[in-house]
């Protein structure tokens, strides 16, 4: 039996998530996607082969015809309709973040534990990154040595005109929060915030960069630069005491003219993830199948972890200083 997915949300992550449905996803069908917009919804719908359309996403996660739930709405929406699949039943790939706030994250937290299971699996799709997933087997299989720095960078084109500077850190860095994390296997005791003094930090986008401690006195830092004008451009060394590597990613050509080589950088980050996107699916749909949460993926209380952070770092780049991170007790739900 096919396992009928409803997308809610249909705009830039949405229509991907619903090619990935239909183009790359056997034993999973596009049921219905959901948006306020009829005409955005139906536009997905008829790209992708989805036989229905809707606008009301509670009576969408609730219809009898919908297995599970995939949401790619606005970020102050995840929280809320996880909670709605939760309660129906249904599990759910919610695109990160979970939430911007810890206190809604533990919310989704406290709704599982009460059901005694997993319902959720969130979008931090870099977990599934083939790039990702060499740097945590060099760390696990001792080749590096004790990890001691990791050094991220994540420059976007241009930042959309509703992202300010705390976005960068409540909306992009969230990713590195979360596979860094996934990565060292380790979580964060405090972190700071510094941005260039030679920028207007009003401006749409203002780049941050981020120093981050771990609870194993690592350090990891993080640039985020939403306008960086020149590509979509994800980069990651993590050092060890005998060595280091650094993420590749899928580059697929080199030219050749004028005498000069060169690569060309994707608009965003659908290419560069395109595969952690697939195989981040692909997990759901098996997840959805077994009732066994997957391996690798993220679960709420991974998103509770990242909304820590990024709370602390807009607190550490408000006061500009260095502000610790509470630490949590884990649920046993969530240990894996
Ligand atoms: C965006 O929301 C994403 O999730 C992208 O993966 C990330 O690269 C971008 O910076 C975010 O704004």
């Amino acid at each position: 039996m096919s396992v009928r997915i409803a997308i809610i949300g249909a705009g830039i992550m949405g229509a991907d998530h619903a090619r990935i449905v239909a183009e790359d996803l056997p034993g999973a069908s596009l049921q219905v996607v959901c948006d306020a917009s009829q005409e955005r919804a139906r536009k997905v719908a008829d790209e992708h082969g989805a036989g229905d359309v809707s606008t009301d996403p509670l009576a969408t996660i609730k219809r009898d015809e919908v297995d599970a739930v995939l949401i790619a709405s606005p970020d102050e929406t995840h929280a809320p309709l996880s909670l709605a699949a939760i309660d129906a039943g249904k599990p759910v790939l919610c695109e990160k973040p979970l939430s911007q706030s810890s206190q809604e994250c533990l919310r989704v937290i406290e709704a599982e534990v009460s059901r005694g299971r997993q319902f959720v699996q969130l979008g931090f799709m870099r977990r599934f990154d083939p790039s990702y997933r060499d740097m945590k087997a060099a760390l696990d299989d001792g080749s590096l040595g004790a990890a001691i720095m990791m050094h991220n960078f994540h420059r976007n084109v241009k930042a959309p005109a509703n992202f300010t500077g705390q976005m960068a850190i409540t909306n992009s860095a969230p990713h590195e929060f979360d596979v860094a994390r996934f990565v060292l296997g380790a979580d964060y005791n405090a972190v700071s915030v510094f941005q260039p003094a030679c920028i207007d930090a009003s401006k749409t986008g203002a780049p941050v960069f981020m120093v981050l401690e771990t609870d194993k006195g690592q350090l990891v830092n993080i640039e985020i630069n939403n306008n960086a004008a020149y590509g979509y451009d994800v980069r990651g060394e993590l050092v060890g005491e005998k060595g280091s590597i650094l993420l590749n990613g899928p580059i697929h050509s080199r030219h050749n003219s004028q005498l000069k080589a060169y690569e060309c950088y994707a608009p965003d980050w659908r290419p560069r993830f395109a595969e952690a996107y697939r195989l981040q699916n692909k997990a759901f749909l098996t997840f959805v199948r077994t009732g066994v949460f997957p391996a690798i993926a993220s679960d709420a209380w991974d998103g509770y972890c990242a909304a820590l952070v990024a709370e602390a770092g807009v607190e550490a780049l408000q006061k500009g200083a260095r502000i610790t991170i509470p630490q949590a007790a884990k649920p046993s739900l969530y240990k894996r």
